[in-house]
């Protein structure tokens, strides 16, 4: 089952920045005293280990970070707008919906990513005094925050589960080798959701573990929530089938073919999804005896020999699962398709800087992500700032690019969203 949600976030737009005059005592014609605007909130997203679906996200459609607060008098910085934290499940990708670019592929618990960057805050008028001007009567107004359409897919919820009857130890295993703290007790279905660890291996390998809920005879048809444990079951790539072999509660045969049963009942694909076999509680004094009887009947199964309790041939067991785990991501398809490769984690225009395009009749533009988010920063009538925004433009090379491409004392040249005539500036910097 692949989960699919669309969402749309958009950021929080920065403060205006504020125009403001000093008036004190000493100070009657005082100088320019208007603080920054506030930035806008971030849109992040977190894997939260509580969440195994995006259920909740399917009707959210539109996420709005708060914006920043206009800047204040006596150079007062306004208030940040609230960031928002979007909780997902582990194994959630997040995609740009209109290239399908991946941003994000989340796949430890607690990561944490910024999708969506608030805007700057606009630079109040105690920024501009230049010697030539002192009394500057303008501010930036507040840059616009990242807007952005996604689509959410949660694939793999871990890497490897563990499967087994009620009690059989498994949230034990979990937390013997993994920081997971889950709760464990002997009573049946302590666990009822999956808990979550990272097992990371002495040669710096690591996987994504997960222990599952009980199952019982009957889960396949939906008794005691199987329907719901074995769809978490469905979206792990290794399974370890654990077996209390203390025989304390019930006969370990039976319940080795009554679990493997229930998983071709809900869903017969899980045939082929490889197994490792784990004997548990060999510290028993019975579990010897039950072994053997075991290996009597599957004389062709490899079973690994473990007491959670005691510690005693976890490392086995790790080893076997990690080597199946990359045995299982060379071979599927369906899991893996391009994701490992082209993860970008951040939101980046690809384009350089800036492109500069002829359109003919004396007619050029300025293609840049860059330049259009100073434009919008800058406020084009009023003679100072447009004079800084042309220093700019020769800092970042675009004037010499446009003499480059041929551009000549008066052509037109659209940049952002302005048409502006291309004339000489004398240099005053
Ligand atoms: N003797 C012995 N007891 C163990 C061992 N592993 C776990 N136990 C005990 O078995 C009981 C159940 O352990 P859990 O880890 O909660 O079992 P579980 O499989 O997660 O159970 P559910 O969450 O209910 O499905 C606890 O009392 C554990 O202390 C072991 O290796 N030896
Ligand atoms: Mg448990």
């Amino acid at each position: 089952m692949i989960d699919l949600v669309k969402l749309h976030v958009k950021a929080g737009d920065g403060g205006r920045g504020c125009v403001a005059w000093r008036h004190e005592k000493f100070y009657p014609l005082g100088g320019p005293f208007g603080g920054d605007g506030g930035k806008g909130g971030d849109i992040y997203f977190k894997v939260d280990t509580n969440e195994t679906t995006l259920t909740k996200l399917r009707f959210t459609k539109k996420v709005k970070a708060g914006n920043g607060m206009p800047g204040l008098t006596k150079k007062m910085h306004g208030k940040s707008g609230d960031d928002v934290i979007i909780p997902v499940p582990l194994g959630t990708m997040i995609r740009n919906a209109e290239n399908h670019d991946l941003l994000a592929d989340l796949t430890k618990p607690g990561q944490k990513v910024l999708i969506a960057h608030g805007g700057r805050g606009g630079l109040g008028n105690a920024h501009f005094a230049t010697a030539r001007n002192d009394t500057p009567e303008y501010a930036q107004p507040g840059e616009i925050g990242e807007s952005l359409s996604l689509v959410l897919e949660l694939r793999l919820l871990a890497d490897a589960g563990i499967i087994g009857f009620p009690s059989v130890g498994k949230s034990t295993f979990l937390s013997v080798v993994t920081a997971a703290n889950p709760e464990i007790a002997d009573y049946p279905f302590t666990t009822i959701e999956p808990n979550i660890g990272v097992v990371s291996l002495p040669d710096e390998r690591s996987f994504v573990l997960a222990d599952m809920p009980g199952l019982i005879e009957g889960a396949g048809d939906g008794k005691g929530l199987g329907h719901e444990f074995l769809r978490h079951i469905k979206r792990c790539r290794v399974l370890i089938h654990m077996i209390d072999m203390s025989g304390d509660q019930r006969n370990p045969i039976d319940d080795y073919e009554i679990i493997n049963q229930e998983l071709l009942k809900y869903d017969p694909a899980l045939e082929s999804r490889p197994q490792i076999v784990v004997a548990n509680k060999m510290d028993d004094e019975y579990a010897p005896e039950y072994l053997e009887e075991f290996k009597a009947k599957y004389p062709d199964l490899k079973v690994f020999e473990i007491s959670a309790l005691t510690h005693k041939g976890i490392d086995q067991v790790l080893y076997a699962v990690m080597a199946e785990i990359e045995k299982a991501k060379e071979n599927d398809d369906i899991l893996e398709d391009e994701v490992e490769e082209t993860v970008v984690y951040r939101y980046e225009p690809k384009r350089p800087d800036f492109e500069i395009i002829n359109y003919g009749s004396h007619r050029w533009k300025v293609e840049s992500d860059k330049v259009d988010r100073i434009v919008s920063q800058t406020n084009m009538d009023d003679p100072d700032e447009a004079y800084r925004f042309g220093i700019t433009l020769r800092k970042m090379g675009i004037e010499q690019a446009l003499y480059d491409a041929g551009v000549q004392d008066g052509d037109q040249v659209i940049i952002g969203t302005y048409l502006m005539d291309f004339t000489e500036q004398e240099d005053q910097s």
